[in-house]
């Protein structure tokens, strides 16, 4: 399967005639190609979003309405080439990540119908104000959630009446292509929405820095974050940056053991550990540690999460090396592998066993630093203060979960803990209109609701002397 980019409503070659691999990562083989795309493939997309009309509301709603139901009513191959990109089970693919992509246009569709703005009255002048589009937008995608990350962002980006050139990753190319040429054929405008794939700094930084871009908004790792902010934010662009997390679980003895142990597995384990969101250290109190470790550990032994089976693969064999690295990494600070630890499946290919670490240090690297894999360190505690201490020691501040029965102490944890989002007695539990963010190196921005609207619009304010 050769990929193309896609600009001004059809499919164009790289300019430089050169491809990359796409490659299965449950199998290590070669599964197709994609453009190796440079600057002149990017300008060639900025050009077109420029030069694309501006649609009314109802006309922009009812495109993503459009889009939604065509891509709906190919389901079975999205979440095919979806689980073919990425490694994960078509079983997930079918039944989450396609259906929640499709979701992000249906709402962003349904959002800007009733999108409204202030009018403030002085007493002797008023104020109304207008939201405008900000022009071309640069959208920058990972490789965890393909497509729904990508509408993610497209869908209130067009919503708003932007036109987009979006780079998805590298890795998992395929459904932002499908995507891109679903809008052609149910009528966008050509240029509304370009692609172009290729590398992040042969195409995602050319983007970045284009002068027609107004806005960058990028999820994935906090290097290149911070690498993006560094060259998009002295052109005074707007950035939004939905980056990395070290999350924690954090596990009270007063808690539904039940509900937590599942809802804890689900944390550091849901798509192969390659959320954002994970809940990757388990702070639990000390006199549970034995019993939850063990609960965790019955629940990988009954086969709730077999990779290849209920649980795929890691995005490709390299990034199985950077996670299996940690084990080792583990073992020399002190830890002991309690289960898993072991790569799996053929040997070019990404599957790695869930994981659980005990006797790690709090401030030790394989508990502050991301791995994005299986694999979750479990830290006891003996108070409350030290807990949300042990919260809140890494330099991430992105996600959180706390589990207990007593409903005051969960508000004051979660008055506390440094982290954008706290879920409490459960986990990644999501509602469109939410904000959606990190703080300190997890992030700048929110998205999700009506925070992605303002995110990819302008208010200006008019003054009429009465
Ligand atoms: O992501 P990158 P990588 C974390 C996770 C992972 C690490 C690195 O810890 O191990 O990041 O993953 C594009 N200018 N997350 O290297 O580089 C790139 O082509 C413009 C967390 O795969 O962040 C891709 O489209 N664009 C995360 C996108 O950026 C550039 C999800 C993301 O790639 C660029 C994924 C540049 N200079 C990884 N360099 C999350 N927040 O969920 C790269 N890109």
């Amino acid at each position: 399967m050769k990929l193309h980019n896609w600009i001004a409503g059809k499919a164009a070659a790289p300019s430089a005639g050169e491809y990359l691999d796409n490659v299965d990562p449950k199998t290590g083989d070669v599964c197709g190609q994609i453009p190796r795309s440079n600057a002149d493939d990017v300008n060639a997309a900025v050009a077109a979003a420029k030069a694309a009309p501006l649609l009314s509301v109802l006309e922009r709603s009812e495109l993503l309405t459009a889009v939604a139901d065509a891509l709906a009513a190919r389901i079975p191959q999205l979440a095919e080439l979806e689980a073919l990109d990425t490694g994960k089970t078509l079983a997930a693919t079918t039944a989450g990540d396609i259906p929640r992509a499709i979701d992000n246009l249906r709402y962003y569709a349904a959002a800007v119908r009733s999108d409204s703005t202030s009018c403030n009255q002085m007493e002797d002048g008023l104020n109304y104000t207008l939201r405008q589009p900000l022009g071309p937008v640069a959208l920058i995608t990972p490789w965890n959630f393909p497509l729904h990350l990508f509408t993610w962002k497209v869908a209130p980006a067009i919503a708003m009446g932007n036109a987009v050139v979006a780079k998805p990753s590298e890795l998992t190319p395929s459904t932002a292509t499908v995507c891109a040429e679903v809008f052609s054929e149910v009528g966008a405008p050509s240029g509304l929405l370009n692609v172009v794939h290729g590398l992040g700094h042969e195409a995602g930084a050319p983007l970045t820095v284009h002068p027609d871009i107004k806005a960058v908004s990028f999820t994935g790792g906090t290097v290149t974050g911070k690498a993006i902010a560094g060259v998009a934010a002295p052109l005074l662009k707007k950035v939004s940056l939905e980056l990395g997390g070290k999350n924690p679980s954090v596990v009270f003895a007063d808690c539904d053991l039940d509900a937590a142990a599942a809802g804890v597995a689900r944390a550091a384990f849901f798509n192969t550990g390659q959320v954002c969101l994970c809940g990757s250290r388990l702070i639990v109190e000390r006199c549970i540690h034995d019993e939850f470790v063990q609960r965790l550990q019955q629940q990988i032994e009954r086969g709730d999460w077999t990779p290849g089976k209920s649980m795929g693969s890691l995005i490709s064999w390299q990034h199985r090396e950077k996670v299996a690295s940690y084990v080792e990494l583990a073992k020399e600070e002190g830890g002991t592998v309690v289960c898993g630890g072991n790569r799996v499946g053929p040997p070019k290919s990404a599957f790695f066993q869930p994981t659980i670490l005990t006797g790690l240090p709090i401030d030790c690297r394989v508990a502050t630093e991301e791995i994005f894999g299986p694999i979750v360190s479990v830290h006891p505690f003996d108070s409350e203060d030290e807990a949300i201490a042990m919260a809140n020691f890494v330099e991430y501040g992105l996600a959180s979960s706390v589990w207990t029965s007593d409903l005051t102490k969960a508000h004051r944890c979660a008055a506390r803990i440094e982290s954008g989002m706290v879920w409490i007695n459960t986990w990644n539990k999501r509602d469109f209109r939410v904000p959606f963010g990190g703080m300190k190196q997890s992030g700048v921005g929110r998205e999700g609701g009506r925070y992605s609207m303002e995110f990819f619009s302008q208010d200006r304010n008019v003054c009429i002397q009465l």
